[in-house]
């Protein structure tokens, strides 16, 4: 993309808007804006270039009254809006069907889960066309064009065919699978050669980047594998470059608000409502990556193989309601359920101690907040996960240096926070019973030494310092990858050998 100048406008495109309109039920609609990182951290982008967000509004009876909407809301936001409209129907085969049931589950190695239904794919082509003739709308000559994840591989594609010839970028939020499990998407040549048509991919970890360009060598062989595997080449001369950019979060946010005095108000009190015991919290949408289930059977194991933690520790689960009209979410939810009664069944006093506190519903930021600096231990044990930001918030709101990460080695983010957290296979539960122990019983200095390390990661590598990363390699003529620390100290020699090639740039 020699091409690209830094001052070039940037259109970025995502499955949704970064706002929430709602319909009251007099029929009138009002917005609120997004708060995610990724919003925050293309606001000073978009504001600075100028720019527009091309997704869809969040509902589908698209009529004069959502434009209105957007407008007011592109007003507040400082940068413009333009929406998809999609049917009912697009969402329920583009969005639930293919994006939900094929690619969720295969890109998390979930294979068994996926529901290869032509008509998810006949869907998702249509939409992602729907999507490029709305950027197609848009767009100047000049222009910068960044898609955002799984919904929309095609995008690029399609919008080649329609003549549009600004600079293409991609970034995927989620892993790309090894090549065995690649290869049962009966779409895949489609798929993989769609992604070529970006001129940059952008990638979570190194791992995810040589997934897939091992899925390239294998399955077009007529793409030219550059210098450390940094770029493709194509017969016709087009080049795609890959990199991997772990995304960050606003850690500074996160820490100001974890200090504020409603939040130390908020987070003492819990402490108190629990006293003399150690909190461990889990944040997680509802979803089978997240390894719930086998979270809760792992401390069911801690609390039978070492019993001087019961009454000591308090788990509190907090699940965030999502695609709950899918199947298999809501088996998931009653299969969490079951567990979070089977143990407190088993282990609560009465009018005292209840081991796991459950909560299934989203919490205000303050409240997550305060959950975060109350928790002495996260546990964040992810089954796969492109990278899980609840990781990274709990160590930028952990201000008093005393919380204890425990982490899944197949999260993205144990590619950075290796050194600090303690480190888990999920599917070990006796391995994380063991962590669990190990944390409750961690001495002070211990705590600080390893949670000083992971708020230094966290807080130089945040969401600004992504976009900057991302847009820098947008433009540069050569790409590495985004600095990332890579050395991880395992514990034993056969470890060594397979970090060294899970994890080595
Ligand atoms: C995808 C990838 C990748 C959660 N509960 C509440 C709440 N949250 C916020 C958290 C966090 C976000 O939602 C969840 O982010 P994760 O990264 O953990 O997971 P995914 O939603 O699966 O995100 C993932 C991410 O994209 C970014 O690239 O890291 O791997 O799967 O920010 O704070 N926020 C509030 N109330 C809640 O109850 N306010």
């Amino acid at each position: 993309m020699h091409h690209a100048q830094p001052s070039r406008r940037l259109i970025v495109v995502s499955n949704r808007l970064p706002m929430v309109l709602h319909r009251a039920a007099d029929g009138s609609l009002s917005s609120r804006p997004g708060s995610g990182g990724l919003v925050t951290a293309l606001l000073p982008v978009l504001r600075d270039r100028g720019g527009v967000w091309v997704g869809w509004p969040g509902i589908t009876d698209h009529d004069e009254g959502v434009e209105s909407a957007l407008t007011r809301a592109a007003h507040q936001a400082g940068y413009r809006l333009a929406p998809v409209a999609l049917s009912a129907e697009d969402q329920s085969g583009f969005y639930h069907g293919f994006s939900n049931e094929v690619l969720w589950p295969l890109f998390h190695d979930l294979q068994s889960l996926c529901h290869f239904d032509p008509a998810y794919w006949h869907s998702y082509t249509t939409v992602n066309e729907k999507y490029a003739r709305a950027i197609a709308g848009q767009a100047q000559a000049g222009d910068f064009i960044w898609v955002h994840d799984y919904q929309l591989i095609l995008v690029a594609a399609d919008l080649r065919r329609l003549g549009v010839e600004s600079p293409l970028a991609f970034f995927l939020h989620i892993p790309f699978p090894p090549l065995d499990i690649y290869l049962k998407l009966p779409w895949r040549y489609t798929l993989l050669r769609a992604l070529l048509e970006y001129d940059l991919i952008g990638f979570q970890t190194p791992r995810d980047r040589r997934n897939f360009v091992q899925c390239v060598r294998t399955l077009l062989p007529e793409a030219r594998v550059g210098h450390r595997s940094h770029h493709l080449r194509l017969p016709s001369g087009h080049e795609t470059r890959l990199g991997s950019f772990p995304i960050g979060i606003d850690a500074g946010a996160f820490s100001r608000q974890a200090r504020s005095s409603a939040v130390t108000t908020a987070a003492e009190k819990l402490r108190a409502e629990l006293p003399g015991r150690e909190l461990i919290l889990g944040v997680d949408r509802l979803d089978y990556t997240k390894g719930i289930p086998l979270r809760l059977e792992a401390f069911r194991f801690a609390l039978r193989a070492h019993p001087e933690l019961q009454e000591r520790v308090t788990l509190i689960q907090v699940v965030v309601p999502s695609r709950d009209d899918i199947p298999q979410y809501r088996e998931l939810k009653t299969r969490i359920e079951q567990l979070v009664s089977e143990i407190n069944g088993e282990f609560t006093r009465p009018g005292g101690w209840v081991p796991i506190h459950y909560v299934y519903r989203a919490v205000d930021r303050l409240d997550l907040i305060a959950y975060y600096r109350a928790a002495r231990i996260a546990l964040v044990t992810p089954l796969k996960d492109g990278m899980n930001l609840v990781a990274k918030e709990f160590c930028a709101c952990s201000v008093d240096d005393d919380g204890v990460l425990i982490l899944s080695e197949f999260a993205g983010a144990a590619a950075q926070l290796q050194q600090g957290a303690l480190l888990v296979n999920p599917y070990d539960i006796e391995g994380t019973a063991k962590a669990i122990r190990d944390a409750c019983v961690m001495d002070g200095m211990e705590r600080r030494h390893r949670m000083r390390r992971l708020r230094r990661v966290v807080n130089r590598q945040d969401v600004f310092g992504w976009v900057n990363g991302f847009l820098a390699a947008a433009i540069a003529s050569d790409l590495n990858d985004f600095p990332l620390p890579v050395d991880y100290v395992p514990s034993t020699e056969s470890e060594q050998a397979y970090w060294d090639t899970e994890f080595a740039a």
